[in-house]
């Protein structure tokens, strides 16, 4: 009797920019490839975060696919920053001119994916059914599984309540309400501004004060636009091969070497120039806590500086974590909005939201009445969104199981136990520290190849070696060890999510190193990988 082949050579959980590209791929090496995705349109973080000042923290020009000519020149940005909206609009439009959604199963959540050995194939379950294929890919995001704090009382409100990252597909009016916020995240920090605008009374519960760098958008000057796309070819080769996929220009002296004068005048032009680039201007930022200081201290002048009441200023300056070590956050008015007569701040660090009531927030003794209840509380980054699907590997145990002490990962794109599965932008991956759609199409483009491989040789099977993944772990905890990061509560070492193994879940070796090992590996036979017939 002659055995079934899989219905596919490769599925792909998720249709954000990761699973776009992988089918896009996969499709033009002949490989018979499907998608599912839980929302009903293509574009992941950007399909459901549509909260009000949704942004992305990457510039417009580069946060964008490279990977076909045409389409990098033919798509005009709007502004500096794109918006959600543009962002969506960007994504639908590749997944028109690529003629993708014919292969994709909208409105679909996979449940579970387990690996049939005998048959050398996935099993993937969604309420609609089953399928199989010889391959597993996840493009599932790595900020996509929102967490939302167990406080007590959550489900007594009577207001309308929201998640940044499940925002509703229609304008939320706040016009006249009592607006509660809790976080101060970057999705706090691009909200907060434009809910004050409308709302009548907004209360912020910040928990760690974060630093924020002014974005100064504007809207993209046409000129500035075809220099950029006339140099596509040479700035896209200089961001694969960055720190971090974004083109930094760092200064080539150390902070703490350099007369204080230079410094503190490099770190006003980055100021105002805006952006995330404000912690790379020196070497030494990041790894020297004297060096770090000095950009933290500027940033918390500068929040006195607009901040006019003093006690508030305090409250909003950083003190309990090196700048950079949490994800610098990058804003529109968001300190000067304090000084709005309907905008309050209210620090829990000291003293914990007690509980949620009927009618609002409660603080130890104080209570606050609240119309909307806004959650920007973040997510369980990186391994969330792949814990939360029963993925079960060769001898039927569950991923999040092999992952209940810290993710375990061989180049954050395979594991040992997962034969014919890989994670795009994995933890121990550079992706969150990253400009992703760089680190995406690189992982995209590797596992293409991976398969192709395989394909080529007539093997069917390819599971990274326990022994590689061991070393790639301990790689990843020790270029980690070498910075400030691990210093810092951040969703970066699970520190946001109680019980969360404190691990650095990105690889911090930046983006060109990184593209350089996994060359080798590939160029050397797939290293660390066992492949069969
Ligand atoms: P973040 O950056 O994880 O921010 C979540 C915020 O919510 C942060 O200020 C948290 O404080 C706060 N938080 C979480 N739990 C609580 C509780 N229990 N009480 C009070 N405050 C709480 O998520 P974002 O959505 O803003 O941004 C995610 C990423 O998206 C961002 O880094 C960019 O890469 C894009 P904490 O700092 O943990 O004390």
């Amino acid at each position: 009797m002659t055995e079934q082949p899989p219905e596919y050579d490769a599925i792909i959980i998720g249709a954000g920019f990761a699973g776009m590209y992988m089918l896009t791929k996969l499709r033009e090496r002949g490989f018979a490839a499907h998608v599912f995705e839980a929302g009903d349109d293509v574009g992941g973080t950007w399909y459901w975060n549509r909260y009000p000042g949704a942004r992305c923290d990457v510039e417009s020009l580069y946060y964008c696919y490279s990977f076909s000519e045409q389409l990098q020149q033919e798509w005009e940005w709007t502004e500096r920053y794109p918006s959600q909206p543009e962002i969506l609009r960007y994504a639908r439009h590749v997944a028109d001119r690529f003629d993708l959604r014919r292969d994709i199963t909208f409105s679909t959540t996979v449940h579970e994916a387990a690996y049939d050995e005998r048959h050398r194939c996935w099993r993937v379950r969604t309420a609609g059914g089953s399928t199989t294929a010889r391959h597993l890919i996840t493009a599932v995001g790595c900020l996509s599984a929102t967490q939302t704090p167990d406080f007590p009382g959550i489900d007594d409100f009577r207001g309308e309540s929201y998640h940044t990252g499940r925002w509703p597909h229609r304008d939320v009016d706040f016009g006249g309400k009592r607006v509660g916020v809790i976080g101060t995240g970057s999705s706090a920090i691009q909200a907060i501004p434009l809910i004050a605008q409308q709302a009548r009374q907004v209360t912020v519960f910040q928990r760690t004060a974060q630093f924020s760098i002014p974005a100064w958008n504007r809207t993209l000057d046409p000129a500035e636009q075809a220099a950029v796309k006339a140099d596509y070819a040479r700035l896209r080769d200089e961001a694969r091969h960055s720190r971090s996929g974004i083109l930094q220009d760092q200064l080539p002296d150390n902070a703490t070497e350099l007369p204080r004068r230079q410094v503190e005048s490099e770190l006003h032009r980055r100021w105002g120039h805006g952006g995330t680039t404000f912690t790379s201007a020196f070497p030494d930022t990041l790894t020297d806590a004297a060096a770090n200081e000095i950009s933290a201290e500027f940033v918390r002048a500068r929040i006195r500086e607009i901040v006019d009441d003093p006690a508030t200023a305090d409250l909003l300056c950083p003190t309990d974590h090196p700048i950079g070590t949490k994800r610098i956050c990058v804003d529109t008015d968001y300190y000067a909005t304090y000084n709005r007569d309907n905008v309050d701040l209210v620090s829990v660090r000291e003293q914990p939201i007690s509980r949620i009531t009927d009618g609002g927030v409660q603080v130890g003794d104080r209570a606050f009445a609240f119309d909307v209840l806004v959650f920007a509380t973040g997510y369980d980054a990186m391994t969330g969104p792949l814990n939360r699907i029963d993925i079960r590997g060769a001898d039927g145990s569950l991923l999040r199981d092999k992952w209940a002490a810290g993710p375990r990962s061989y180049l954050g794109l395979a594991g040992a136990g997962f034969p014919n599965m890989f994670t795009i932008t994995g933890p121990g991956s550079p992706s969150v520290l990253s400009n992703m759609i760089v680190s995406i199409e690189q992982h995209v483009e590797w596992i293409a190849e991976h398969l192709e491989h395989l394909r080529d040789r007539g093997l069917t099977r390819t599971e990274a070696d326990p022994g590689a993944e061991d070393e790639w772990v301990a790689h990843v905890n020790e270029v980690a060890g070498e910075t400030l990061y691990p210093q810092a509560a951040s969703w970066y070492m699970g520190a946001n999510i109680p019980g969360k193994p404190r691990i650095f879940l990105p690889y911090i070796g930046g983006v060109g190193t990184y593209r350089e090992i996994c060359r080798e590996v590939a160029d050397e036979g797939y290293r660390g990988f066992h492949l069969a017939r």
